[in-house]
Formats: C-alpha cells, structure tokens, sequence
C-alpha cells in the first residue's frame, strides 16, 4: 500500500479540531486510500483533553489512521509533516485591544514558522486556519525564509464555500452545480465575495449567475452582507463558532492543492500575492487560483469593474495595516 502521509493539527484540542481530525482520519482530505499519522499539537492547558481526543480516535478504529503523536512539543509535533494545519490560536475575548490579540498570534505563528522550517518535511504544504489567518500566514511566511512561499496559504475556501451555499439556496439548485465565485482580500468582514464570473450549470447549459438572478440589490448587497457577516451569524445561533464548515472548508482546500481543481474551475485560497490585479505584492490575499500537480496559480485576466477594484482595494489596505500592526507588536 501507500506511504502514509505525516499531517499536523495545531489547536487540536479546540472546536475546529474535534471536527477535523477525524475527517482526516476518514479520507475526506487526502482520499480513501491515503494511510495517515496524525501529529496533535496543543498547549499545555489542554494537554489533557487532547489526551482525550487521541483515545477518541483509538476507539474509532479509523482503517486508514495508522498512528497518532498527541505532544504540547512544538518540535515534536512538526517532525517530519508533510501537511500542516494551522488551527491553534489565541482568540480574541470580549474587551481586549485588537493590537493585544495580534501580539499573541505573531509570538505564536513566529515560534511556529521556525519549529516547521526547521523539522517539517521537505515541501510540506501549509494551509493557516486561525485568525488572523492571512496576517498569521504572513508571519508565518515572514520568519520561515526558507520555505518556499507557495507553500504557505491561509483558509478563505470556508467563506468561498458560504458565498456558493447563499447563490445554491437563491436559486434552489444543487450546490455542486454553482461555480467560480471568488473571494477576494482578507478573511475578515472586509472580504469581498465576487459573484461577477460565477456560473450554474443547469438543464440548459452554463449560465452566468448575474443572468439567473437578477436582482442587483440582492447580489451587489444583501449576498455580500451575509458572506461576511456569516461568521457571525453562526456563534448567535450556535453560541460557538463555526467549526464544522470549517473543518470541511480545510479539508476542501489541502484536497483541491493536492489533487488538483477540475478544468473550468477555480477555489479561493488565501496565497502571498504577485502584484497580480494590482495587490501589494507579498500580503496574503485571497485569489481564485486553480491547482495542477501539487501547485496553485492565480487566475489571471478576470474583468475587474469599477465597483469590484473598490471592494479588492479596501479589503487590501486592512491586510496592509493589519501587517504593519503585527510588525509593530513585534518590535515591542
Ligand atoms: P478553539 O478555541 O476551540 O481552539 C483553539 C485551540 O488552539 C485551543 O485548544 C487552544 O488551546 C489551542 N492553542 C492556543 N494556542 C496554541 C498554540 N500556541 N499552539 C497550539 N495550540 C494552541 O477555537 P476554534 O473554534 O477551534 O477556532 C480555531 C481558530 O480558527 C480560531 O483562531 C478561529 O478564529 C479560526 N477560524 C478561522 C476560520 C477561517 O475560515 N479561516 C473559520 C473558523 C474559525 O473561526
């Protein structure tokens, strides 16, 4: 059989945790012939209850799961992965300051980035889950100069995933059948969900969704509204954050990078930016990009309007200053 595949859960003692390891455990990510080990990295504090999750996935008896490192050792847990999820975070609680938060995060993700350049796998793909996601890839990027930055991306398929969800319900048609939306910027309500080259294959062909709907208050706001506030939305009815969606958003992403995006098809991913379409180049900004042999590429030469260059750039100038506050926590 297969090699197994090394994959790291950061944060796996959280929420998104408990939903995503055992879809990885599953196949879900790397397919139903893939065997895994999976390395569960937590705090001290929760060194318990990831304990805890290592039993659970013991007595799951998952075929495909062919160990389990369960450490609070950052270096223990990076040895030798091949894929890393970065779900591990500090959260930001009710009155603290936005600078104190990111403070956290960038100690965090620079500890991190050095623990995974110097003992992950060769090549090993990086896809960063915990928000600040982008500005945590950018760190994460920033202080492992020796991975190659189209290794490391940040998690915008769960928003890429809410915005064909919304057109699916609008128009009552299977979601499989929705496509090519795009999430643009960073993964935050600044976001912009682009609907102007999404299609839905229907009876009669492929038809342009701004044909299929044509409500432009519905698309050029409400849409939009609910993409970004959806987060949101959730914890009010949940109490809790996403997680689920999430964990099958993480898995969407690491499968489509692996294995590639369909011909004709594009995801978003959150990837350090080229200057294309007028993006600072180096932020971590989200793109449509396509997947072929294990490498994404940004798609390129999609009519931008007037209203969609104003919506890209706002959502560009906060990833700017959301990375000048990170770098002034660092000097701190
Ligand atoms: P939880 O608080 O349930 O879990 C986070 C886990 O990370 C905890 O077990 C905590 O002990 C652990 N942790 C903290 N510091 C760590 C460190 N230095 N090393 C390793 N582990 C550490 O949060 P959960 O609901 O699972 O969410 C996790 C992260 O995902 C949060 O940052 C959240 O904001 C972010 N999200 C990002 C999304 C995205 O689409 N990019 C959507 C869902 C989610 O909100």
């Amino acid at each position: 059989g297969k090699e197994p595949i090394r994959v790291l859960v950061t944060g796996a003692a959280g929420q998104i945790g408990y939903a995503l390891v055992p879809m990885i455990a599953r196949g879900v990510m790397l397919g139903p012939d893939q065997p895994i080990i999976l390395h569960l990295l937590d705090i001290e504090p929760a060194a318990e209850a990831l304990e805890g999750v290592k039993m659970e996935l013991i007595d799951s008896a998952f075929p495909l799961l062919e160990g389990v490192v369960a450490t609070t050792d950052v270096i223990k847990a990076c040895e030798g992965v091949d894929i890393a999820i970065m779900v591990g975070g500090f959260p930001r609680k009710e009155g603290m300051e936005r600078k104190e938060v990111m403070s956290k995060n960038t100690s965090i993700y620079k500890a991190q980035a050095s623990a995974l350049e110097q003992h992950a796998a060769e090549n090993c793909k990086i896809l960063v889950v915990a928000n600040p996601a982008n500005t945590n890839a950018l760190i994460l990027k920033e202080f492992a100069p020796s991975i190659p930055e189209k290794n490391i991306t940040c998690l915008t398929q769960l928003d890429h995933n809410r915005a064909l969800g919304q057109i699916s319900e609008r128009l009552n048609v299977p979601v499989r059948d929705v496509k090519n939306v795009i999430i643009w910027g960073n993964h935050s309500s600044t976001q912009y969900p682009d609907v102007n080259h999404a299609t839905v294959i229907t009876s009669n062909g492929k038809k342009p969704v701004r044909e299929l709907i044509a409500d432009d208050y519905w698309l050029n706001s409400q849409f939009i509204a609910t993409v970004q506030q959806r987060g949101a939305a959730i914890i009010k009815a949940r109490k809790l954050s996403s997680a689920l969606s999430a964990a099958g958003a993480a898995c969407d992403h690491i499968r489509n990078w692996v294995f590639g995006t369909p011909k004709g098809t594009w995801v978003s991913m959150g990837v350090c930016s080229d200057g294309s379409y007028g993006i600072q180049p180096g932020l971590i900004y989200s793109f449509p990009v396509t997947c072929q042999n294990g490498e994404w590429s940004i798609v390129q030469g999609l009519k931008i309007n007037e209203f969609s260059r104003e919506k890209m750039d706002e959502t560009a100038k906060e990833l700017a200053e959301e990375k000048e506050l990170a770098y002034s926590c660092l000097k701190d």
